[in-house]
């Protein structure tokens, strides 16, 4: 475990701590990284382990209920703090769906911001397959962690596996899939090329961002520096931005063989498609991994307003708050008498908050 290093690797719930030892192998060296659950299963040798909501859930996971799993993520999150010495970023690896994922993400990201250590959150959605209940788990939390973290990708598991048929192979590839990006991204800081990329830099362009795209491509052969940005072009990965793209990274990892005509054309195609404010580019040259190879990573950060209401104190879930039309004056600004009392959580909602305002039905007065 590299302890020197200011960039820490997350990995939050069953399939998130996966992620994170798929990183942790793809990557072939030292790498600072926790691995944290509600299930002790997730515990693998010669990693850091942190198991959350111990006397709550006795190391048998959230059983899909994110309040579960946020409630054991706040009994036990301060437990990170012994691996933060140092820290300056945080990658959080996770996938959305089940109760830990969800619920501890929030969580952590909030116990870091509280500590003056950003994350970026790289979290997967269900798939499709999967159903109603887990893709609603997943929606429910998204926008909340969006809030809390500096900035998140999310990833449809949907659109990581191509054509892939057989349900065990599927989530494999994800898996691997996910872990490989991460991995190129770790390259980037921690065996940088002759354009280097560092820590403070990335922190740089994540702030006052909220929602990153992110995909990576490999090629290789004749004309693989065009090949990469037109399929760079056509990821639907990168498509469908839901704001202006306020920064992008661009990393080139290849071998020794790496033309300075290829970077170029790379960051141009890449400019000239996302048009951002800020860009930044770095280069890895690594001959025993990429001999003859090219991988790029694009990453891309984009200027999405932070919800006003974001953090309103009152509720498990913090529902935001939304206008109630008419001239009703009365809102969800506060508990009034029960503010010294638990809130009354029923599948994520809180039940005090009256009914009217919790589904956000008008009342013309
Ligand atoms: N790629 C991949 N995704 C998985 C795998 N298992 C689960 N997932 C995805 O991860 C989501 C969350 O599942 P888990 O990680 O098992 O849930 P958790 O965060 O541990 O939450 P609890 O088990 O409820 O405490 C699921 O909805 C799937 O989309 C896996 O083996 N591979
Ligand atoms: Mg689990």
């Amino acid at each position: 475990m590299s302890e020197s290093s200011s960039i820490l690797l997350l990995g939050v719930g069953t399939a998130g701590c996966a992620i994170a030892s798929g990183v942790r192998r793809a990557f072939g060296g030292p790498i600072r990284y926790v691995l944290a659950d509600t299930d002790a299963a997730s515990a693998v040798d010669g990693a850091t382990f942190t198991l959350l909501g111990g006397d709550r859930l006795s190391g048998r996971g959230a059983g899909g209920d994110i309040v579960s799993g946020r409630l054991a993520a706040e009994d036990s999150i301060k437990s990170l703090d012994e691996h933060l010495e140092g820290v300056r970023l945080v990658v959080i690896v996770t996938a959305l769906g089940g109760g830990t994922g969800g619920g501890a993400t929030l969580e952590a990201c909030k116990h870091l911001n509280s500590r003056g250590i950003p994350s970026i959150v790289f979290a997967t959605t269900p798939f499709r397959f999967e159903g109603e209940d887990r893709q609603r788990n997943a929606r429910g939390v998204m926008s909340m962690i969006e809030d809390a973290s500096a900035t998140t990708f999310f990833v449809p598991l949907d659109k990581l596996i191509g054509e892939v048929d057989r349900m065990d192979e599927a989530m494999r590839r994800a898996v691997d899939t996910l872990a490989g990006g991460v991995t190129l991204f770790w390259r980037l800081v921690e065996k940088p090329g002759y354009l280097r990329l560092d820590v403070e830099r990335i922190r740089h362009l994540a702030s006052g961002s909220r929602r990153g795209r992110f995909a990576i491509v490999t090629t290789q052969g004749n004309g693989r520096a065009e090949q990469a940005v037109d399929s760079l072009m056509r990821s639907e990965l990168l498509a469908a931005a839901s704001g202006p793209t306020k920064s992008a990274l661009c990393g080139v990892l290849a071998g020794e063989d790496l033309l300075l005509s290829e970077v170029g054309r790379i960051a141009d195609g890449v400019r000239n498609a996302f048009s951002p404010s800020a860009f930044d580019l770095a280069t890895v040259n690594d001959e025993d991994t990429f001999s003859g190879r090219l991988a790029v990573v694009v990453m891309l950060f984009e200027t999405v307003a932070k919800k006003d209401d974001a953090g309103v104190p009152g509720t498990a879930m913090n529902p935001k708050r939304r206008k109630v039309k008419g001239a009703l004056t009365i809102g969800p600004t506060g508990r009034g008498r029960f503010k010294n009392s638990e809130p009354t959580i029923w599948n994520g909602e809180d039940l005090d908050v009256p009914t009217f305002i919790r589904r956000s039905i008008s009342i013309d007065l």
